[in-house]
């Protein structure tokens, strides 16, 4: 059956591993990739390897970040080949051939013929036609971008074609290899419109997921109760998981930042963190909230939850075109250390305590990273001239601040155990920004009345 998956939108067939509407979108972001690039230039990009649990049991699959913004599909054992032509780009897929017993067993694929009809590329041959079809391109290739930081089977032969002919004595004489990553996170680092529909159904999913957990929240509620329903709800709403492990700890273990036994039981009393996000359409959402598991904020915790907060709407209020990203850390920051002097956790003058770093025991992560189809969206923070990237329209980062008083810092015992952090995604806009995750209260009161509904 010749059914053109292009036809299929969205919430097309991830059996044959295709996604997406329109073939302009992919062949856009291909040329685009070496736009600047030297005529004759060559992109590889792997599809990710399939990866073994145990025995002969998988790890369910996840397409690579960068094949799957250039293709759309979710489809293994793929290379997709791009070069730079006076014209503009062109694209050649190499995919695995059908396999009648192999469907058989693990449903349809893609096959050439499949790939050709989806309009995304030039030219489509089986895998076994990449090496003498490739080996043309890149002997007159000046420069081959690769992902530098991958090593695995597949990554391993783009590496040996890119070098083979690298030599003095070949012809082609010596290349240069460049970094995939960097080049493609130039572009990933601006969302077009179809990725930020992607983004805000991502973020409604997990907003909806984090506001279930928290409703759940009771004395006495085990950790992974919580995950459960954090899973169980994105799965529900058609997301593909979860886009990281989910972060669920009650009491002194959200002083952890990356927690993730989440087996314990949560005792009255105590406040839960959790950060966690699904992965919807290809992309990510990332939202943290921390609760009291009682329904109500005790005077301490509410102190310093009403201090993390203004850190967030400050670091909110630096969200606009033309900051950067050190800006609304150093926003979250000065509230955060103003809080903790007002606290009587730290002694000295706001100046003192910033420029110093003395509230970095407390304080010890940055405000935000980008977000994407990756969890932490692998874009450069500075521009080819090392200078601090300046937000824009179509940029999305996260805003988290949190205070966290662990075992290992001095502090007035009634904060001894917490740990506190809150965050949303945020999407730039021409006007300013957009929170793209605000259907999670984070109000004292809005979040006391959700946590006590039952
Ligand atoms: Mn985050």
């Amino acid at each position: 059956m010749k059914t053109s998956a292009s036809e299929k939108g969205l919430s097309g067939p991830h059996e044959i591993g295709v996604e997406g509407p329109e073939a302009a979108v992919w062949r856009q972001r291909q040329s685009q990739l070496l736009a600047k690039s030297a005529p004759d230039t060559v992109a590889l990009v792997a599809a990710a390897p399939v990866q073994r649990r145990s025995a002969d049991t998988h790890f369910p699959y996840r397409q690579d970040s960068a094949f799957f913004y250039l293709t759309g599909l979710r489809e293994p054992e793929c290379v997709l080949a791009l070069r730079r032509t006076a014209g503009g780009t062109e694209s050649a897929l190499f995919v695995p051939p059908k396999d009648a017993l192999k469907e058989r067993w693990e449903g349809p694929m893609l096959g050439v013929e499949g790939a050709l009809a989806t309009a995304r590329f030039d030219t489509v041959l089986p895998t076994e036609k990449a090496k003498p079809f490739l080996a043309n391109w890149l002997l007159k290739a000046p420069d081959v971008l690769l992902d530098l930081g991958r090593r695995d089977a597949a990554s391993d032969v783009l590496w040996q074609l890119a070098l083979q002919g690298s030599t003095g004595r070949s012809g082609g004489g010596l290349r240069r290899l460049s970094s995939l990553g960097y080049h493609l996170g130039v572009e990933r680092r601006v969302k077009d419109d179809r990725e930020i529909e992607a983004l805000s159904h991502s973020a409604a999913i997990a907003a909806s997921a984090q506001c279930e957990a928290m409703r759940l929240g009771r004395p006495g509620v085990f950790e992974h109760e919580l995950e459960a329903c954090l899973l169980a709800s994105y799965r529900r709403q058609g997301a593909e998981g979860p886009a990281y492990e989910p972060i669920v700890g009650g009491g002194a273990r959200a002083t952890f930042l990356h927690y993730r036994s989440n087996n314990q039981r949560i005792e009255a009393g105590e406040l839960v963190l959790i950060d966690a996000g699904c992965e919807a359409d290809g992309y990510a959402s990332d939202i943290t909230r921390t609760f009291p598991v009682s329904g109500r904020f005790s005077a301490p915790q509410r102190d310093l939850y009403t201090c993390v907060l203004a850190a967030q709407h400050a670091a909110f209020a630096a969200c606009k075109p033309g900051q950067t990203l050190e800006a609304v850390h150093q926003a979250a920051v000065a509230v955060l250390a103003q809080g903790l002097i007002d606290l009587g956790v730290l002694r000295g003058s706001l100046e003192e305590v910033i420029e110093g770093g003395l509230y970095r025991p407390y304080y010890m992560h940055q405000t935000s990273h980008w977000i994407g189809l990756d969890v932490h969206d692998p874009c450069p923070y500075r521009d080819d001239a090392g200078e601090a990237v300046k937000l824009a329209p179509g940029m999305v980062l996260t805003v988290e601040p949190g205070l966290y008083f662990g075992a290992d810092v001095e502090s007035p015992d009634a904060f001894a155990g917490i740990g506190i952090r809150i965050e949303d995604d945020v999407l730039i806009t021409a006007q300013g920004s957009t929170i793209l995750t605000a259907a999670v209260p984070s109000a004292i009161n809005a979040v006391e009345a959700l946590c006590s509904e039952v």
